[in-house]
């Protein structure tokens, strides 16, 4: 039996409206707006709380250190933090913009976790992703990895992979373009690797495809999962060109229900036929939801993150779906979301977060979140310190109070005081979450 360990970025300090990433239409637009890190981290907080509360395994990806002042030195920046900061905000503020970025929140986009179950090693297989797409989230990986062999250190039960070679070939996502499906009553699986482009398949014209064909290969064939589990998806090129970075913004999947687009993948027809047939022995039936786009265009799936909504087990076996309260707010989504309850399928309930601050750069509920399927044996491995309880709910909470700024903007980076502040408020998290100069 496996359960989920949900592992939530907890928004940093530094959370900020820079407009960095490419084919993001939300991060474009609040691109220069006054950020507030800490509803922010708050809100982002209240959600783990609530599936805490609901009896589900939830944990923290703590935030990065930043502002990664290493890539000003690499830059030919030169002084003092304040000379640094100065120089970099009057000749190169996006550097100073991408070296600020809260982007770690986004822990789908940490890593690929493939569960020991669906892995001919045995054990649990993880992958941090090396997001070479954008600057800003480059700078992700080292930390990533570090955390995951600190945190899933056990190699009896772990086996945590550096990250693909950073190199555009090999760009790679993390689980934001990979979905498990699975057969609650067997155990079954079939994992959905969804790459965006590669060198035999057109591409979108508009907006850049992240994940490389050859990165979704790589890490099924590094995590050692059998062919039978493993399908291999390009996603449509123009849900990419709409505003779909991420295979996580057109759909999702859990156990063994899949909602999606109608143009979430190429070929869709002939991709839900496959599914179908690769998962007829399940004892519980593969159920898709697919919503048209005569009813959801491409663009109102973007604006409202409804396929960005996370899907968890309840402890009754039933789903509950974790939107946002875009979804709720627009009458065709909301509509939609009455649907999926009013029909046959394993979601009992839906559930709306206010989850605003990180909505405005592209990152709904499911983008939030790593999911890790793990045995109890395995979850019994991880470090304590990174999940919640309500003693470290409430720790947290007051942290956020104490050491989080409720404004920010472009202007505020070059502050040598905010720096201050950030490396205070991190040395202080050590103490909550028990890893000991996890942050110097
Ligand atoms: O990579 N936004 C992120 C949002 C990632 C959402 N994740 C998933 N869909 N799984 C991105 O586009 C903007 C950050 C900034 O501008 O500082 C940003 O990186």
């Amino acid at each position: 039996m496996t359960r989920v360990l949900n592992l939530d970025g907890l928004v940093g300090p530094n959370h900020n409206y820079g407009g960095l990433a490419q084919g993001n239409l939300a991060s474009a637009l609040h691109r220069g707006q006054i950020s507030n890190p800490r509803s922010a981290a708050l809100q982002g907080l209240e959600k783990m709380h609530a599936l805490h509360q609901l009896g589900l395994a939830q944990g923290i990806l703590p935030p990065q250190p930043r502002p990664q002042l290493s890539l000003l030195y690499a830059a030919g920046f030169r002084g003092t933090t304040a000379a640094l900061l100065e120089q970099a905000y009057k000749e190169s503020p996006r550097l100073l913009e991408a070296c600020y970025s809260a982007s770690s929140m986004w822990a789908a986009n940490a890593a690929t976790i493939t569960p020991a179950c669906d892995s001919l090693s045995g054990k649990v297989q993880i992958s941090p992703a090396n997001l070479v797409s954008g600057l800003h989230r480059s700078l992700e990986a080292p930390f990533n990895l570090q955390f995951f062999r600190r945190c899933f250190s056990d190699p009896e039960f772990f086996q945590v992979h550096p990250p693909l070679p950073a190199q555009n070939s090999f760009a790679d996502e993390g689980a934001a373009n990979h979905t498990r499906l699975s057969d609650p009553a067997t155990g079954h699986s079939l994992n959905l690797f969804i790459y965006g482009r590669s060198d035999q398949q057109s591409g979108p014209d508009h907006f850049p495809a992240r994940q490389s064909k050859l990165a979704s290969n790589s890490l099924i064939r590094r995590h050692r999962i059998p062919p039978e589990r493993a399908l291999l998806v390009q996603q449509n090129p123009d849900a990419i060109n709409a505003g779909a970075f991420h295979n996580d913004v057109v759909a999702v999947g859990h156990e063994n229900f899949l909602l999606l687009h109608q143009q979430a993948f190429s070929e869709q027809a002939e991709v839900l036929k496959t599914l179908r047939q690769q998962t007829r022995h399940w004892q519980a039936p593969l159920s898709i939801f697919e919503v048209s786009q005569k009813e959801l265009s491409l663009s109102q799936a973007v604006k409202t993150y409804l396929f960005n909504s996370q899907l968890v087990t309840l402890t009754d076996g039933s789903l509950l779906l974790i939107a946002p309260e875009e979804s709720h707010q627009d009458p065709v989504t909301a509509a939609i979301c009455e649907r999926i309850l009013a029909e046959d399928n394993p979601v009992s309930e839906v559930r709306f977060f206010n989850l605003r601050q990180s909505m405005n750069n592209g990152g709904g509920p499911a983008c939030l979140r790593l999911a890790i399927p793990l045995r109890e044996q395995e979850l019994s491995r991880v470090a304590p310190g990174i999940l919640i309880n309500e003693e470290r709910y409430q720790a947290l909470q007051s942290w956020i109070e104490q050491h989080y700024r409720d404004r920010l903007c472009a202007d505020d980076l070059r502050d040598p005081q905010l720096v201050e502040e950030i490396a205070q408020a991190l040395s202080e998290l050590n103490l909550i979450l028990q890893l000991p100069e996890l942050y110097h």
